[in-house]
């Protein structure tokens, strides 16, 4: 493939760092998995309105590729990989984060989710329909050892009747099918097959198997007490380390797909009333800016908000710990309100 042409109004991540000369000198590289760069800047490519553009296609896409990824990584997360280290912190008695909305009157949900993928695999663009099948049983089986509160079902996506499936999306538990990023990323090959959803009894805790990341863990509930969805995440993760062993560098954290989600690969995020805010967008994002917060609309990326509710989430992932992100959400969401409460 020659250089790619972006269109003139083209801000991706890629097109702003891929110059010719940096696609000349990776063009022919391949990692021990076979991935290479025009697989990995294929969904920024097709996808000229992406914010972001690229999927790593296994650990060592992060290496063989981080002349182009490095750069989207300092600047995504205002972290220098060829110089800091990621640490995690994962410890709910370390976390600051009291329920900034006590009294119920604007945070519909929280959820906190991350992702992570085995080290024996490639990721999932790079994952042959074989070794999927494989990760979903190895995960699956994993599951089941989840006791208590955590102790749920796997529903595989193939054989789940259409009208299920569209009542888990709409309530916010279950991935959307189709998204176009992936799509072109390789990350949908062979779709149902290998994906599905582990949850308990009232579904405050779900697992997403062989979406974006091979393992997506997530914590939710009503309301605005995060610090019990952090510890019931934080239970979880542990109990799964036991059975799986997960891909992790000592530089970029927890490694995944999308270099976006690297280090943490934690969202923290909040479903949020801000009516007013939402009518004064300069204020809602510099208030989101200051604590590092993304605005999403409700039925999560790409989709626009609903009634003056928005999803509220940490934006940086990599080089600040789990409690730091979760920490500085909570104060960033408390400031929203009290900015409501002005206006
Ligand atoms: P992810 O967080 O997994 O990267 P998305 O932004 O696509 O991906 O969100 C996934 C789903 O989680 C969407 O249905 C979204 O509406 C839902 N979601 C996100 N945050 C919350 C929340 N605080 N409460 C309820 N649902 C949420
Ligand atoms: C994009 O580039 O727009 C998609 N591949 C999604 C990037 C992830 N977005 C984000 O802000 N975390």
């Amino acid at each position: 493939m020659p250089y790619p042409t972006f269109p003139d109004d083209c801000s991706s991540a890629l097109c702003r760092h891929l110059s010719p000369e940096l696609y000349s000198r990776l063009k022919d590289l391949k990692t021990r998995y076979g991935y290479t760069l025009d697989q990995m800047i294929r969904s920024g490519v097709e996808n000229p309105d992406s914010s972001i553009g690229v999927y790593a296609g296994d650990e060592e896409s992060y290496r063989l590729f981080a002349p182009l990824l490095n750069p989207i990584i300092r600047e995504y997360h205002s972290f220098d990989p060829e110089k800091e280290r990621h640490r995690s912190d994962m410890d709910p008695a370390h976390l600051d984060a009291p329920d900034p909305d006590p009294e119920g009157k604007y945070v519909l949900s929280t959820r906190i989710r991350v992702g992570r993928n085995l080290h024996c695999f490639p990721l999932g663009a790079n994952l042959a329909r074989r070794e999927r099948l494989i990760v979903e049983c190895l995960v699956s089986d994993a599951l089941k050892s989840l006791e208590g509160d955590l102790a749920g079902s796997y529903y595989p996506l193939e054989g789940m009747d259409d009208a299920t499936k569209a009542r888990l999306i709409e309530d916010h538990f279950l991935f959307k099918e189709g998204d176009r990023f992936l799509e072109s990323a390789g990350l949908n090959r062979d779709w149902p097959e290998g994906r599905g959803i582990y949850h308990n009894h009232d579904k405050s805790f779900l697992v997403w198997v062989n979406e974006e990341d091979q393992l997506r863990i997530i914590s939710m509930e009503p309301g605005a007490d995060i610090g019990r969805v952090f510890e019931r995440l934080s239970r979880a993760v542990s109990a799964l380390e036991r059975k799986l062993s997960f891909s992790y560098d000592e530089r970029l954290g927890y490694l995944s797909s999308c270099p976006t989600n690297l280090g943490t690969a934690m969202r923290a995020s909040v479903h949020i009333r801000l009516p007013k805010l939402g009518e004064d967008m300069e204020t809602f994002r510099e208030i989101c800016d200051r604590y590092a917060l993304q605005i999403r609309g409700i039925h999560g990326e790409h989709s626009e908000s609903e009634g003056g509710i928005y999803d509220v989430s940490n934006r940086r992932r990599l080089g600040i710990t789990e409690v730091e992100a979760v920490g500085e959400m909570a104060r960033g969401v408390r400031e929203l309100i009290e900015q409501e409460e002005r206006l």
